[in-house]
């Protein structure tokens, strides 16, 4: 059995969810994190010791790192997808965009979501959440300029990457952020609100 922990409304959570129903595999959903807890107990710290979601557990096998449990869903059931592929130069590029979503967009964006959607008005420190938009709008000019020239994050093909980055674009473009001007940005997210599994899992109400 393939069980996923990690509470919907997490980015980091979206991702597996998403690759696993473009995959159309098996899995059971965990509530766990932000309002439903848990995480912080040893069983939950077995499968991830940071106390973060998600966490994957398969028979006995955990991980956790949501762009590793991605490498790792294709590596072992989808071996030949071109969302992961294994020619060596390809797999680079898809690697290097996964990880430079994880160094260049996670923190600003999550300071945005948490100041936009999660704090009160008068708890807010817009400070901080102007220095988060601008650091954000320069992460997101790296895949303006990308699908400028193509129409995917990595290329021409639907990859992990396009997940890595898919799940926090919606929130880009609805919460009401100062963003520079971005149409190859803006297309490419009008091209993932066509899957299925994206518009329904990941570009929802922003909570
Ligand atoms: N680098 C980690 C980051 C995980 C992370 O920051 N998860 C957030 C949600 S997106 C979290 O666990 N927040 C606390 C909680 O939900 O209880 C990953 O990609 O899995």
């Amino acid at each position: 059995m393939r069980r996923l922990w990690g509470r919907a409304n997490s980015a980091n959570v979206m991702k597996p969810i998403w690759l696993m129903e473009e995959l159309n595999l098996p899995y059971e959903r965990i509530d766990v994190g932000g309002k439903f807890g848990r995480t912080d107990t040893p069983e939950y710290r077995r499968m991830n010791p940071t106390g973060l979601v998600p966490a994957l557990e398969e028979d006995g096998f955990t991980l956790w790192e949501s762009n590793a449990i991605l490498r790792y869903i294709c590596n072992a059931c989808a071996p030949d997808s071109p969302l992961y592929p294994s020619e060596p130069r390809a797999r680079g590029i898809v690697d290097c965009w996964m990880d430079a979503s994880q160094t260049t967009l996670s923190r600003p964006q999550s300071v945005v979501l948490w100041t936009l959607v999660r704090t009160p008005p008068e708890q807010r420190d817009y400070a901080a959440l102007q220095k988060a938009m601008q650091e954000a709008d320069r992460a997101w000019a790296l895949v303006e300029q990308q699908t400028k020239q193509h129409p995917y994050v990595a290329g021409d093909t639907f990859t992990l990457a396009d997940i890595a980055w898919g799940v926090h674009v919606h929130r880009w473009f609805v919460l009401p952020i100062e963003r520079s001007d971005a149409p190859s940005l803006y297309a490419w997210y009008q091209r993932l609100l066509q899957r299925p599994a994206y518009a329904t899992h990941c570009a929802g109400p922003v909570t």
